[in-house]
């Protein structure tokens, strides 16, 4: 293979030609795996050094199936499957790889010509002496080796080493995925300048309808048609780039979407998702990144949290009025105020002089608490955690091999270097009750700021420069800095109740996998009703992506929001997978009692609902967690050969049993509904009193409480219900799935209950 193009165009080709060899050997590896996927990895034959590639986010290494040539010319390399379903043509000049289902196209590789792939190359400096004098340098060429961005200046350690490469999906003009952005379930066309970026970014106060990096990426993006879906999983942690162009069926016989991938280093290491239905992709992308890890049934509840709970007495004040005025909560949270001055896992003595005494009030109350613990360390030589991590050589290093520093909530902090294995089997330990003063068995934790988030560093992040474990540049694992850090939080968390509880750990930034470490969640939404709507294909969006517990902050972070808005966020909540109030330090207090008796009403209603509901999520989660099965998923999923779905974001559903179609609008006073093959959707207003818009689909099962309680652990003792819808045949099938809610006892001893439901012939039985 000739390298092709350069990620900065002519001048740049043609210095290449000058001063390095003109044809670099590119390796590409083609393998079927298991399961109907195949894996395209390109990298140099024999780079200079090795090049990054991403650890740790793969279950195992996948197993290979042999693919058969069934045809070799001239350039031309036929092969196919085993079973024959499949077959892939692999031409070299130009390189494009078809790929064929039963003699469908499907997929094709660089039709475009995008495939791109800068060499690694030795340092200007070396060639210099031999090619040129110095002044004649021209910046342009330095450019590639350094980079301005605003006052930074990105020195490249070993030069520029993007890759790139264009996809087409035939027939589909569908696509979903790549979170996170803040924008609509199908991904828009990209024009210049547009793309969609994965790149985790800290943003306060994002805009919305915007394709810029927040937070979190999951590099997996979907398409579908009607009897097909595939899936593109681009596995690269460094600043990613995405493009998308659909020419549907109005404009092309055969609609068409193009996909070019651009990544700022790494290799190209690409699994395609042959489906073919929704349901098998989320399998095949769960067989290479893990399941949704099973949430103890506490966090399933609605958590209570502020920026800040002030002190103790606030803490007792707010868990006493919600028992006050009735409304069912299991999880008060903590912010970063709780600290001594943001040195995590320590405490404001002054606020908090007996952190232990107020767990054990609300054990008592059979509640939980969640603290947040960030991954910057202040740097102060009088706080043991700085200090050993220091003397053991545990942060991240800038380019000059000195302790990264950056500003962030303590002032001159320093980042733990999670991708070290070392370094987060400390950190763990970290979490032991022992090692963390006035940690209790009720104490959960939640990240935040670990894209990372660095003040007044160049977009609010870490350099790209600075130098991570093994010597990898910052640059090509930026994306998988929080991945880390929960992975490692949810380790600890395991480790100090010897393996037997199940963690809880909320994280804001995430990768492909961070599902089996628990929860995330959106980030700093604004109080406005548009927030509000644009949460559900977020959710939705993040949900494909194999991260099913996920949510929004309720009410919005930012600003107050009016309590119509307000009330309509937890009914929306209600039905999400993560349901947590949350508020900005600025904003205003806002309890669920604050706005009034008939507000305070209709949230617990709301609120109440949640908890009534919970044995149907449960459940839920169990399916997501053994079968990959998304909890909140859009309409087409369940509806994949009905078309009208297929752009649906205003409406979705839970499970495959209940449609929700959320109240966004404004004084809105009736909501229409589109209840697709509605001959087996039934409103059931009997289940949820009208305020918020759920259908029961005709032909399920769901398990209910007959009652809410103060708390999950307060609801043990209340009765199960069915709620039974019939199809038009009158038959109806469900399930439930029960363990204790908190140990991995139904891991090894199988201690669960695991109900089949089946209603026929007006019998219900029970397996
Ligand atoms: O930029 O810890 O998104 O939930 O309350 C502010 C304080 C830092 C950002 C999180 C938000 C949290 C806040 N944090």
């Amino acid at each position: 293979l000739k390298r092709v193009a350069s990620s900065k165009g002519r001048s740049r080709l043609s210095w290449f030609y000058l001063f390095a060899c003109s044809q670099v050997l590119l390796q590409v590896e083609i393998s079927e795996i298991e399961g109907n996927m195949f894996r395209l990895k390109i990298d140099e034959a024999s780079p200079l050094r090795a090049r990054y590639k991403v650890p740790d986010v793969l279950m195992k290494d996948p197993t290979t199936q042999r693919l058969f040539v069934s045809q070799k010319e001239a350039g031309i390399l036929a092969l196919s499957s085993v079973n024959e379903d499949y077959k892939l043509q692999v031409t070299a000049n130009p390189f494009q790889v078809v790929l064929q289902s039963k003699g469908e196209t499907v997929l094709s590789m660089n039709s475009n010509g995008l495939l791109y792939f800068e060499h690694l190359q030795p340092p200007p400096s070396d060639r210099y002496s031999i090619c040129l004098s110095h002044h004649s340098m021209k910046q342009e060429d330095l450019g590639l080796w350094q980079e301005k961005f605003g006052t930074f200046l990105d020195i490249k350690a070993h030069g520029p080493s993007s890759v790139g490469m264009d996809f087409s999906l035939h027939g589909f003009d569908h696509v979903y995925g790549i979170p996170q952005h803040t924008e609509t379930l199908l991904l828009k066309n990209t024009s210049d300048g547009d793309a969609y970026r994965l790149y985790n970014l800290d943003i306060f106060g994002h805009k919305i309808h915007d394709k810029i990096g927040i937070y979190g990426s999951v590099p997996l993006l979907l398409a579908h048609k009607p009897n097909r879906t595939s899936g593109i999983f681009w596995l690269n942690s460094s600043e990613t780039l995405v493009d998308i162009n659909t020419k549907t069926a109005k404009q092309r016989a055969v609609p068409l979407t193009d996909v070019r991938w651009m990544s700022e280093s790494g290799i190209i290491d690409v699994f395609l998702l042959m489906g073919p239905t929704p349901f098998d992709i989320f399998k095949q992308f769960a067989q290479l990144t893990g399941t949704q890890a099973l949430p103890p049934l506490f966090s399933l509840g609605y958590h209570q949290c502020r920026w800040n709970y002030e002190d103790e007495q606030d803490v007792k004040a707010v868990d006493a009025g919600f028992d006050e005025h009735d409304i069912p909560y299991d999880v008060i949270w903590l912010d970063i105020e709780h600290t001594d001055d943001k040195r995590y896992f320590t405490w404001d003595k002054k606020k908090f002089q007996n952190p232990r005494k107020m767990q054990e009030h609300l054990r008592k109350k059979k509640r939980k608490l969640v603290v947040i613990v960030d991954p910057h360390i202040k740097v102060d030589p009088m706080y043991t955690l700085y200090s050993e991590a220091k003397d053991k050589g545990y942060f991240v290093k800038d380019r000059n091999g000195q302790d990264f520093e950056g500003i962030c909530w303590p002032g001159s902090s320093c980042y733990l270097d999670f991708t070290s294995p070392e370094v987060r089997k400390w950190y763990a330990d970290q979490f032991a009750f022992k090692t963390y003063k006035g940690s209790t068995n009720i104490l959960f934790v939640w990240n935040d700021m670990n894209e990372p988030s660095v003040f007044k560093g160049a977009e609010l992040t870490m350099q790209k420069d600075a130098v991570h474990y093994n010597n990898w540049e910052h640059r090509e694992v930026h994306n998988l800095y929080g991945f880390y850090q929960q992975m490692a939080t949810a380790e600890g968390l395991i480790r100090r109740s010897s393996g037997k509880e199940r963690p809880f750990v909320l994280t804001r930034s995430f990768f492909a996998g961070s599902q089996k470490y628990g929860a995330v969640w959106t980030g700093d939404n604004t109080a406005e009703w548009g927030y509000l709507k644009i949460s559900i294909p977020m959710l939705l969006t993040i949900s494909m992506a194999g991260i099913s517990f996920c949510g929004a902050d309720v009410g919005g972070f930012i600003g107050d929001p009016e309590p119509e808005l307000l009330v309509r966020w937890y009914q929306a909540g209600a039905y999400q997978p993560f349901f947590r109030g949350h508020s900005n330090m600025e904003s205003k207090r806002r309890e669920p009692w604050l706005f009034g008796k008939k507000n305070t009403q209709i949230i617990r209603e709301a609120i109440r609902e949640r908890y009534v509901l919970l044995p149907y999520l449960y459940t839920l989660f169990y399916r997501a967690h053994t079968a990959a099965e998304p909890v909140m998923r859009p309409l087409w999923v369940e509806f994949p050969g009905k078309i009208e779905t297929f752009g649906v974001e205003n409406e979705y559903m839970l499970g495959n049993a209940l449609l929700v179609h959320p109240v966004t609008e404004q004084e809105a006073k009736a909501v229409s509904v589109l209840l697709p093959g509605s001959e087996e959707v039934r409103n059931n207003m009997k289940l949820l009193n009208c305020l918020i818009p759920v259908f029961q689909r005709g032909g399920t099962v769901i398990p209910l409480k007959t009652a809410a309680g103060k708390s999950t652990e307060w609801m043990i003792d209340i009765s199960y219900e069915l709620h039974v819808a019939l199809d038009t045949e009158a038959c109806a099938i469900g399930e439930l799935y029960l363990d204790d809610g908190h140990s991995f006892q139904y891991l090894h001893k199988k201690q669960f209950l695991y109900r089949k439901f089946t209603f026929r012939k007006n019998i219900l039985t029970s397996r």
